[in-house]
């Protein structure tokens, strides 16, 4: 097949999950054409079958707000004509759905059809997207894509209840690329951040306030009180300087080290002992995923998708949000005992493995198979 394509070509979760299933599909023979406005971050290398269409916006001294979604619309229709692709896959919905219909009617007045698949990947639907200001275009697009899926059960429920929608919606769920988020020796590096043996502690995210990323402190501030730990704080965002204020605060910035964006999370992900995520909400929690797959277990909110994901008991512990003293005493009881940590190390793996590419991008293949035969 020849499939276009759209995401955010940042390293946010929408981005990276669109990035990996297109390379993956390119692996199995498809070309993949990526129409987004700079280099997808995980697009690093040459593959004949990957392609990347930029997004160029006109700026004008009229313009106080550029107009990238007419800008992606037409560039949709120049790649999707010359090109001749079968599908676009557009990935979060604002603006990148209503943009694909967009192209899509203007397509037909060439005697195009082209069908559209729209992922939803969380916070389309369960933040910005229910902004009154964007409701009935989110809305809208949904149910004028010719086929839509959602990264969890609980993604897709919230989906029909904040929405009016008549679609019915394919659950898939992440995935992770199990090459290259394994278990690394990074002895070396283990012993630079944790030389006397602490146990470390791991969080990545874009430290956006749905993240809850001061609950990580806390948490982490009541767990070395009895269990000599690190905490690695990976990323960068709004919440970032709150949070080392916080340490300071409590007296334990030196056991906490903010390491800012990295682009070799599995490298950190390797020496980690526990992963934390406290998020408001989570459609899934990729991030956790990759940190299982590295054999990290997790303590996490009971958010969203996150119990479709962290299994109670088994590959760590989920709690209500804002319960730091509930994580706290679960982050301990995990790290206390070797035996049961390694036990819990061997459980993140195993249900990572259910998650990895192999299994789930045939998912995707079948599906824009069914959509392209049925529209
Ligand atoms: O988590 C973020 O802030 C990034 C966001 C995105 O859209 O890029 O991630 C969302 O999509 C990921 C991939 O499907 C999911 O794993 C994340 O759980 C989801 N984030 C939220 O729902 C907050």
């Amino acid at each position: 097949m020849k499939i276009g394509i759209v995401c955010y070509p940042t390293f946010g979760g929408s981005g990276v999950v669109a990035t990996e299933l297109g390379k993956a599909l390119a692996d199995r023979g498809h070309q993949i054409h990526f129409v987004t406005y700079n280099q997808p971050a995980r697009l690093d290398f040459f593959s004949e079958n990957l392609f990347y269409h930029e997004v160029s916006v006109a700026q004008y001294p009229l313009f106080d707000y550029p107009p990238y979604e007419l800008a992606l619309a037409s560039r949709l229709v120049d790649v999707v004509r010359f090109e001749k692709l079968d599908v676009l896959h557009v990935h979060y919905a604002i603006p990148h759905a209503s943009a694909a219909f967009m192209a899509k009617q203007i397509l037909a007045t060439y005697g195009i059809s082209i069908p559209v698949i729209t992922t939803l990947h969380g916070t389309d639907i369960t933040l910005v997207g229910q902004d009154n200001t964007l409701k009935p275009v989110v809305t809208f697009s949904i149910n004028k894509s010719d086929g839509v899926t959602a990264v969890s059960e609980h993604l897709k429920a919230d989906t029909y209840k904040y929405f009016k929608i008549e679609k019915d919606i394919r659950v898939i769920p992440n995935f992770i690329d199990m090459q290259r988020f394994s278990l690394k020796p990074k002895d070396h590096f283990k012993k630079a951040i944790a030389p006397n043996g602490e146990k470390i502690m791991v969080h990545t995210s874009n430290f956006r306030k749905v993240k809850r990323t001061e609950d990580v402190i806390e948490m982490f501030a009541r767990v070395i009180k009895t269990i000599p730990a690190k905490l690695l704080m990976v990323g960068d965002g709004g919440e970032r300087s709150s949070c080392e204020k916080l340490s300071r605060s409590l007296g334990i910035s030196e056991h906490v080290r903010f390491l800012g964006k990295q682009d070799a999370v599995e490298e950190i992900l390797s020496v980690a002992d526990l992963f934390l995520m406290p998020s408001v909400s989570e459609s899934f929690g990729l991030a956790a995923l990759e940190a299982m797959a590295c054999k990290v277990p997790v303590i996490s909110s009971n958010a969203g998708g996150l119990p479709e994901l962290n299994i109670e008991g088994v590959t760590g512990f989920l709690l209500d949000v804002g319960d730091v003293e509930g994580m706290a005493e679960k982050a301990i009881y995990i790290l206390e005992d070797d035996e049961r940590l390694q036990q819990f190390k061997e459980n993140a793996l195993e249900r990572a493995k259910q998650l990895q590419l192999s299994n789930i991008m045939p998912l995707y293949e079948r599906y824009y198979e069914e959509v392209i035969e049925n529209s």
